[in-house]
């Protein structure tokens, strides 16, 4: 039962009552092995730096071995933890790019929104005029990949805001260089005997932020929809009962769609639809987790079967031939869970190597080929399942998904323009966001954390905020908890959304939460806040909009929380990092930092009271906006 209040979905806790019988352990069981957390690790004061500690910060000990002090280690650890966080989203982007140089006429890669990507080439400096579709492609991915480690400058992404918002960065000295540089830079500072300022080390956390979010992020999702489309919207189901009974269920978790879009179409050929029907199964049915499971639901309508703390649930079903991985938020603990079964858990990528998987090696260069050996390594599993081990639990909810940028003005004018008469423009949102029936948009993003019951904070948030007509749009395993619970879908909006939001709903054809993709598209909400900004010729700071990450864990994380905040977006955790050990930190992440970026962290575990902060917060900025 203890384990049981850990999460909040049913079909979860259906899942951790039969992993208990399987004898199989999960997230859940080990969390009641780890009943206290170690105090230094939660403040941030140890260091692990160099080979003279580690040393943890307490009245006995106030330095370390360096004479290192607690503001130094905590903002040291946390400058690293953004650093992480930056270098695993833009490698993710640095592979997308390297893909679309890849591209050819007919080949696996092909480049799917040739409009886009002339718009993007122009932006980046790139004349597309006259040039071939493909050796545009090609030339943007080698100017992109620059972007990456340029000598010299500043990120060219950094034009996308508003020349205010760019102004306030480059009082603050936080435009960042080459994305790499930037990472380089906080982990050199961060070495023994190097930088031992707070605000210094906070300055630098921000810089290298602000290279994940407004450089490598942005590459991802742009490059990502020049490669397999921009999202529209689109209908999807989610939750573990996705899984279907008599066919070949193929998991696809981690964050890549390079491999991702791959194994989609392989598994469409008849070959492989053939080869299921062979084995016995009725057909092949896809679904994914993470991110990988928000890229492939916005683009294709395929099914999300969980979120972060649903992945070793979904083996223990039973009914999963193959759980197919690239990179990132990936449970080591799966290799285990998979020998209780007769699951496949397939490892592709060279960056994410996990003892006790199949490791399958993935290549770009031979891509729909790699795909197709492990689509057909797990259809051949099917034979393999046992009917006595599978119980796939009772629940799922439908969802409407895949809202980019152009689909929420789309949207937006498809009804709207009726009245008014502007098209393309975002006059309709600013509209109903001046005039009050919206009060706000708020961002609530990222990941499960075992600290919280999963999905708890999400959903009593989103569900606070939009009764009460903040309009919610979520990235990530926040995408997935509304996606889960029916708030995506407009039908729901009468039941969930207070007057003013629910009428909104109803006039557009949108839901009162919107899936706006993965956490790499977290870009998307800059995106729309710069051009809602520029529209009205204010600054991102101005608008009446907030970022919430509820139930926050990874590096990735923190670096998006700190990009935002460096937008100028005021920023709510549900969970507390790892900075209290350090009274400065503190003071400056949720206090001072405003006085240089226009926003600051806040942080409330109870997610009810952070509900009421975040609309505090943004009723407090409405007069100015509505002036
Ligand atoms: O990047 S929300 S648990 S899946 S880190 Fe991971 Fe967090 Fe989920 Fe995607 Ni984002």
């Amino acid at each position: 039962e203890q384990m049981q209040n850990m999460t909040i979905d049913l079909n979860s806790k259906a899942l951790i009552e039969k992993a208990e019988k399987d004898g199989v352990e999960t997230m859940y069981k080990r969390k009641l092995g780890y009943k206290v957390q170690c105090g230094f690790g939660l403040q941030g004061v140890c260091c692990r730096n160099c080979g003279m500690g580690p040393c943890r910060i307490s009245a006995k000990t106030p330095r370390g071995l360096c004479g290192a002090d607690e503001h130094t280690i905590v903002g040291r650890n946390y400058a690293r933890m953004c650093a992480g966080g930056a270098a695993a989203h833009s490698d993710h982007a640095r592979d997308i790019t390297h893909t679309l140089g890849l591209t050819t006429p007919g080949g696996a890669y092909q480049v799917a929104e040739p409009e886009k990507l002339k718009e993007f080439a122009q932006f980046m400096g790139v004349d597309p005029e006259g040039k071939d579709i493909y050796e545009l492609a090609h030339e943007v991915s080698e100017v992109c990949l620059m972007e990456f480690g340029k000598p010299h400058g500043v990120s060219k992404l950094l034009a996308r805001a508003p020349k205010v918002r760019q102004d306030i960065w480059k009082e603050y000295g936080i435009e960042p260089r080459a994305i790499d540089r930037e990472i380089a830079t906080v982990m050199h500072s961060t070495h023994i005997g190097c930088c031992a300022d707070i605000d210094a080390l906070v300055h630098m956390a921000f810089r290298c932020s602000m290279a994940d979010g407004w450089a490598g992020s942005m590459i991802g999702t742009m490059l990502s929809d020049i490669l397999f489309g921009t999202p529209k919207p689109v209908h999807t189901e989610a939750n573990l009962n996705v899984l279907d009974g008599n066919n070949v269920n193929i998991i696809l978790h981690g964050h890549e769609p390079t491999l991702s879009e791959m194994i989609v179409l392989a598994s469409e050929l008849p070959e492989m639809q053939d080869l299921a029907k062979e084995v016995g199964a009725d057909g092949i049915t896809l679904s994914g987790i993470c991110c990988t499971g928000n890229e492939l639901t916005m683009r294709h309508g395929i099914k999300i079967a969980g979120d972060f703390h649903q992945q070793e649930l979904a083996i223990i079903t039973g009914a999963v031939e193959a759980m197919i991985v690239d990179v990132q938020c990936i449970f080591p603990a799966l290799a285990e869970v998979a020998t209780h079964y007769h699951t496949k858990f397939i490892t592709t990528s060279p960056k994410a190597q996990i003892t006790g998987s199949t490791y399958m090696e993935f290549h770009e260069e031979t891509a729909l080929e790699d795909a197709k050996t492990i689509v057909r390594e797990a259809i051949l599993n099917f034979k393999n399942r046992d009917a006595s081990k599978v119980m796939v639990p009772e629940l799922k909810s439908e969802a409407m998904v895949g809202y980019a940028e152009e689909a929420i003005v789309g949207q937006l004018n498809n009804v709207v323009n009726t009245q008014i008469d502007d098209m393309n423009t975002l006059k309709p949102l600013i509209d109903v966001l001046a005039s009050g029936v919206i009060r706000g948009v708020v961002g609530v993003v990222g990941c499960n954390n075992a600290r919280t019951p999963s999905n708890y904070n999400h959903l009593t948030i989103m569900k606070e905020l939009i009764k009460n007509d903040y309009l919610v749009v979520t990235t990530g395993c926040g995408a997935s908890a509304a996606a889960k619970n029916g708030l995506m879908l407009k039908e729901n909006a009468a039941k969930y959304a207070g007057k003013g939001l629910a009428t909104v709903c109803q006039l557009v054809d949108i839901p009162p939460v919107i899936h706006l993709g993965s956490c790499v598209d977290n870009s998307r909400i800059l995106n729309i806040c710069s051009l809602v900004a520029n529209a009205l010729d204010m600054d991102i700071a101005d608008l009446p909009v907030a970022g919430c990450a509820p139930e926050w864990m990874s590096e990735k994380a923190i670096a998006i929380g700190t990009y935002v905040v460096g937008s100028g977006i005021e920023t709510f955790l549900g969970v507390m990092p790892p900075v209290t050990g350090s009274s400065r930190a503190v003071e400056i992440l949720c206090g001072s930092i405003k006085d240089k970026v226009g926003a600051c962290f806040h942080v409330n575990e109870d997610a009810e009271a952070l509900a009421q902060d975040i609309m505090a917060c943004i009723e407090a900025k409405r007069p100015h906006f509505e002036e």
